[in-house]
């Protein structure tokens, strides 16, 4: 099988080059991937003798022409994915996000491929902290930031692909990843990184928002499930049961740092800060018979506190401009 993988050298790409490359040894993978500051070849460092790597960019119509030409499916990964980017300057997130998707569907369409649409839970807004219900495929639409706008109106667009033109292709919505080579803008790897480096980790607002996580590579073997069973035009949301507020999180990272688990700082929130996404996932369960192969969040937090500890010439190089940038909006508060 041919595959083209969009925004391969990014953190979800990436892992996901490597899983494949690792469970199905036969797969001919193209990576395309614009290496925006998101991006990193070193991510695909040990894989890339085994790869073809394009550097470009999704929304460029005669160059994504020819690369799903030559693929028999498409996963699409490639976004701006950072809310707080995009609450600073949403221009990237509208044409990555919208353009992007819009040039590797016609793309899809012109060569009939196959088309897997990578999305978020984001896109479905947020829930109350006691609210008993969670996120299924049939909850509508209300997405809150120009991230998640943007990525709502690609799904979107998917949607009318499949229905319009007869586009094979199925879409999922995940809740959030943790695990090796995300970016230490993200929050996880933020406050690793910052223990690491002496700095207090740093808690938007109260802190109590929750967060339903997933390993990177529970995430990657449902995309492969969807990829082998799932049924056009369907959408799978894809979680792993594991809602944890912020606070709690940045308690166990410096707890398992070795850490008081009171020093870190609150900080400046972000601007309509989602306050709790949690994700139903039965669909995919159930009708593809998928399961999560991490069943602790703990012991997750646990092996990718060790993958930065173990990784630093990974991420040293671009920790500093990224709590410079911080600086530039977020205040201690308390
Ligand atoms: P990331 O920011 O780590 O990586 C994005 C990659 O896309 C980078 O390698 C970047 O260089 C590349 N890219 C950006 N603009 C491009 C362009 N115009 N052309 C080609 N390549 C471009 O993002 P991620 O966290 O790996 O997210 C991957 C996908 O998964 C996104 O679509 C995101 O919306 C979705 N998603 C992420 C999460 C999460 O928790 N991170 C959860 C659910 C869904
Ligand atoms: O320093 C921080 N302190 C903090 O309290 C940072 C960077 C974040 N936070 C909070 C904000 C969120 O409530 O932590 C939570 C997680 O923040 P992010 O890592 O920025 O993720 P989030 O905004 O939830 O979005 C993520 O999951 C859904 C990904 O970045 C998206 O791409 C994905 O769609």
């Amino acid at each position: 099988m041919r595959i083209l993988v969009t925004g391969g050298a990014g953190f979800i790409g990436s892992n996901f080059v490597h899983q494949t490359l690792a469970t199905r040894p036969d797969t001919d993978v193209t990576v395309l991937d614009a290496l925006t500051y998101a991006g990193s070849t070193a991510s695909l460092a040990g894989v890339e003798d085994r790869i073809r790597f394009v550097e470009g960019d999704v929304a460029d119509t005669d160059l994504v022409e020819k690369l799903v030409g030559e693929a028999d499916a498409v996963v699409h990964f490639a976004a701006e994915s950072h809310n707080d980017n995009s609450l600073a300057d949403p221009s990237p997130f509208i044409r990555t996000n919208l353009i992007g998707t819009f040039a590797l569907l016609e793309a899809a369409r012109h060569h009939d491929v196959r088309y897997h649409h990578v999305s978020t839970d984001e896109v479905y807004g947020d829930l109350d902290l006691d609210d008993p219900k969670r996120f299924t495929e049939d909850t509508p639409y209300a997405p809150s930031s120009p991230y998640s706008a943007s990525k709502a109106g690609s799904d979107h667009l998917v949607r009318a692909w499949v229905r319009s033109f007869g586009l094979r292709a199925t879409l999922s919505n995940c809740s959030n990843n943790y695990g090796p080579r995300q970016h230490v803008e993200k929050f996880i790897p933020r406050q690793i990184t910052n223990v690491i480096d002496g700095i207090r980790p740093k808690l938007y607002g109260d802190g109590l928002n929750v967060r339903d996580w997933i390993h990177v590579d529970d995430h990657n073997s449902a995309v492969w499930t969807i990829l082998d069973k799932g049924r056009s035009g369907e959408t799978y949301l894809i979680g792993a049961d594991g809602e944890v507020n912020n606070r709690d999180v940045i308690r166990m990272i410096l707890e398992l740092m070795g850490q008081d688990p009171d020093a870190y700082d609150h900080v400046t929130d972000r601007a309509g800060h989602d306050r709790r996404y949690a994700i139903e996932s039965g669909k995919l369960r159930t009708e593809l018979g998928w399961t999560p192969a991490y069943e602790s969040f703990r012991d997750g937090l646990v092996a990718t506190i060790d993958w930065y500890r173990e990784n630093e010439s990974w991420w040293r190089p671009v920790k500093e401009a990224t709590e410079a940038k911080y600086a530039l909006t977020q205040r201690v508060v308390s």
